[in-house]
């Protein structure tokens, strides 16, 4: 009952419709994180459809990352990340907290000089060189988030030593960021932005930019883009001025 009927009459083909009618089930709480989904038999007997159908359906929700499988187990809904927005931690170990495997793959990695902009967002002075590390970054294989960071060339020893964690890099010459200021904005995917994340365009995102310092020192300017359906974003609160 957590899912709604389909209608063999109408345009959208059944997967489709299946897909939607989860995406909603899940949207309004009637399915929740963790849920387990119907087995495929029983649901395909519900819903009166094929088994291809069902497992279409889930192949593609599984694709965006709202349902996961897990072996011998079945269909689970994707229980979202809840991110502290309080803590100087990377994505390669917010990732491994919860047991899920960090990987990315570079959209872009080039050197060059700060801008203007970037320049006065880290007190860095005109000119100073700088790399820029452009990424997907994926949990278990789901793309989670792009990210776009700067980072001054005199903080890593060279630019192919970022493989899979910056922060790695960062801490192993000596530069892991201790401090860091945030900035968190509402967006809307942009079709490429979607193309990239395995998303709809128009679906909504976390713009969280971060600014970074090593005992006061610039180490990175980062915009990160996140999923808004994968993320919670939470922080503990202290009474005071
Ligand atoms: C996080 C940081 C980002 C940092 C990245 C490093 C936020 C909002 N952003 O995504 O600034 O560059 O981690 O991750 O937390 P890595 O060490 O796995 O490359």
């Amino acid at each position: 009952e957590a899912i709604g009927a389909l209608d063999a009459q109408r345009s959208a083909p059944l997967y489709q419709q299946l897909q939607h009618a989860v995406r909603e089930a899940i949207e309004r709480h009637a399915l929740r994180p963790d849920e387990a989904l119907p087995p495929e038999r029983d649901l395909a007997q519900e819903l009166s459809v094929s088994r291809i159908t069902i497992r279409k359906a889930f192949d593609g929700l599984v694709a965006e990352g709202l349902l996961t499988r897990r072996q011998g187990a079945g269909t689970f809904v994707a229980a979202r990340v809840e991110k502290s927005f309080s803590k100087l931690t990377s994505f390669s170990e917010d990732m491994a907290a919860r047991g899920r495997k960090a990987t990315s793959s570079w959209l872009n990695r080039s050197e060059g000089a700060v801008t203007p902009e970037e320049s006065l967002t880290l007190g860095l002075s005109p000119g100073t060189p700088v790399y820029r590390f452009n990424r997907i970054r994926y949990a278990d294989g789901l793309p989670m988030a792009l990210e776009y960071s700067t980072i001054p060339a005199a903080c890593l020893p060279g630019i192919e030593t970022v493989t899979t964690s910056l922060y790695r890099a960062l801490a192993e010459a000596g530069y892991r960021p201790n401090r860091a200021l945030q900035r968190l904005r509402a967006v809307l995917f942009n079709a490429e932005q979607a193309e990239l994340l395995g998303t709809t365009a128009g679906a909504a995102g976390l713009l969280i930019e971060r600014r970074a310092f090593h005992n006061g020192q610039a180490v990175e300017v980062t915009q990160s883009y996140y999923r808004g359906d994968a993320y919670d974003f939470v922080a503990e609160l202290n009474d005071g001025p």
